[in-house]
């Protein structure tokens, strides 16, 4: 089993990264290290979703979770992290996300998800140099020192038709400019491991929900469009098929192949749990009309169905075999139980929306951190 003292967590203050650091630092996962979050603050980065953890382990002498705001693509700041720190771990969720803004604007997603990867690969190749032994030796090691842990998506694989899964063995296929950089950081990362013997591990994970999620994602989008009496808006025939996974469950499957999965392989996380984006809407306002006693009709009459999205992907769907039989992981949450819960999250924290919305959280960290 493989352990870290000092994990650098980029995009830790985005959706899925913030919920693993705090799975990391409060969570079940036996962490005794420290957590260094690089993240740049774009639109998507809020630092008010880690105020618990910074409360509680941001201070001190020896703070075990420290936050430094900068970018990917810097590579003089990386070497320092990598310097200062002693950073034996990666886990580099940092990457533009969302597949409609990388149809409007893809020149970010190009910059952060090809070149910003590049970035980190190159630094961790030279500060961990000597530190593994080079070559395809490394495969199968049961210790590894180091380790550059790589997030990634089931969008890479194209899409499905009514039947089929990905697996780790589907060809690549991406279809918009967000899953074309993500597919292309896949492949860096497997060429640093191939090329330079760089002790990788890479996942791809289907779609996940939960606390935290930026609200321009289909299920927080729903449910604050619900809450504001706001059109909901469903493209194409609503008829687009999704693999839903609580936020939770990807970070418990990260962690168990960071510390027990073979070294330069990739494994696939997934819910087991299809939707039609129709279905999940039509059971996300049963819910809602159940949690706020806003009439359900009300809610359905907001239904608005609008211009698809330009190569709208079908169908998604995951095979996850290798992960479950290999390194025996199940998901916990089942997903009406995961809905409530997220839906719960997002009718208790009302501040937290209001900051995203008016996009005030920006200033939140002027007051809360330290700059680097
Ligand atoms: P997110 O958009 O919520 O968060 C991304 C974070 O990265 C933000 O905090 C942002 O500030 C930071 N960031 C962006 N550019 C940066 C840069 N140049 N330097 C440093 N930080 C930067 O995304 P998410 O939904 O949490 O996704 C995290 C990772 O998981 C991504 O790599 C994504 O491709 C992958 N993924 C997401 C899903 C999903 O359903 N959301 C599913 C599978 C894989
Ligand atoms: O308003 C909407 N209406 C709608 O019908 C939005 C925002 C989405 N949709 C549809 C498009 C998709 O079929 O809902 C589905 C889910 O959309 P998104 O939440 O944008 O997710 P998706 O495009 O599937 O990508 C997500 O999962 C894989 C994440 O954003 C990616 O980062 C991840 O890699």
């Amino acid at each position: 089993m493989r352990t870290f003292k000092n994990l650098l967590v980029t995009g830790g203050a985005g959706f899925i990264g913030s919920n693993m650091i705090r799975y990391l630092l409060s969570g079940p996962s036996g962490f005794t290290g420290r957590v260094i979050n690089l993240d740049l603050l774009t639109y998507a980065g809020n630092p008010e979703s880690l105020a618990d953890i910074q409360a509680r382990y941001g201070s001190g002498s020896d703070p075990r979770y420290i936050f430094v705001q900068g970018d990917i693509c810097d590579r003089p700041l990386i070497e320092r992290l990598f310097t200062d720190y002693q950073i034996d771990g990666v886990i580099h969720f940092a990457a533009e996300s969302h597949v409609d803004r990388s149809i409007l604007g893809p020149e970010a997603f190009v910059r952060t998800n090809v070149m910003g990867t590049f970035t980190l690969l190159d630094v961790a190749r030279t500060a961990w140099a000597g530190k593994y032994t080079a070559g395809h030796e490394s495969q199968n090691a049961e210790v590894t020192s180091v380790l550059f842990h790589h997030i990634s998506t089931d969008e890479v694989y194209g899409s499905l038709g009514d039947s089929g899964y990905f697996t780790e063995t589907t060809p690549y296929d991406p279809r918009s400019p967000y899953s074309a950089s993500k597919a292309s950081s896949d492949h860096l990362v497997m060429a640093y491991h191939h090329t330079y013997g760089l002790p990788v591990t890479l996942t791809n994970c289907s779609n996940n929900y939960g606390p935290y999620q930026f609200p321009e994602k289909l299920i927080p989008l729903m449910v604050l469009n619900m809450l504001e009496g706001k059109p909901l808006p469903v493209y194409g025939d609503g008829k687009n098929i999704r693999d839903w996974l609580y936020v939770e469950d990807h970070n418990s499957a990260v962690w168990l192949v960071m510390q027990q999965g073979r070294v330069g392989e990739k494994y696939n996380i997934g819910g087991e749990n299809e939707w039609q984006n129709i279905e999940l809407l039509q059971e996300l306002i049963n819910l809602v009309a159940e949690e706020t006693g806003k009439p359900a009709e009300a809610l359905r009459s907001l239904i608005t169905y609008v211009k698809d999205r330009p190569g709208h992907d079908r169908r998604y769907a995951i095979d996850c075999t290798k992960l479950k039989t290999e390194l025996g992981w199940k998901q916990s949450v089942n997903f009406s139980e995961g809905l409530r819960k997220t839906l719960r999250w997002y009718l208790a924290n009302p501040e937290w929306i209001s900051h995203v919305r008016s996009g005030s959280y920006r200033t939140w960290i002027e007051k809360n951190y330290e700059k680097r």
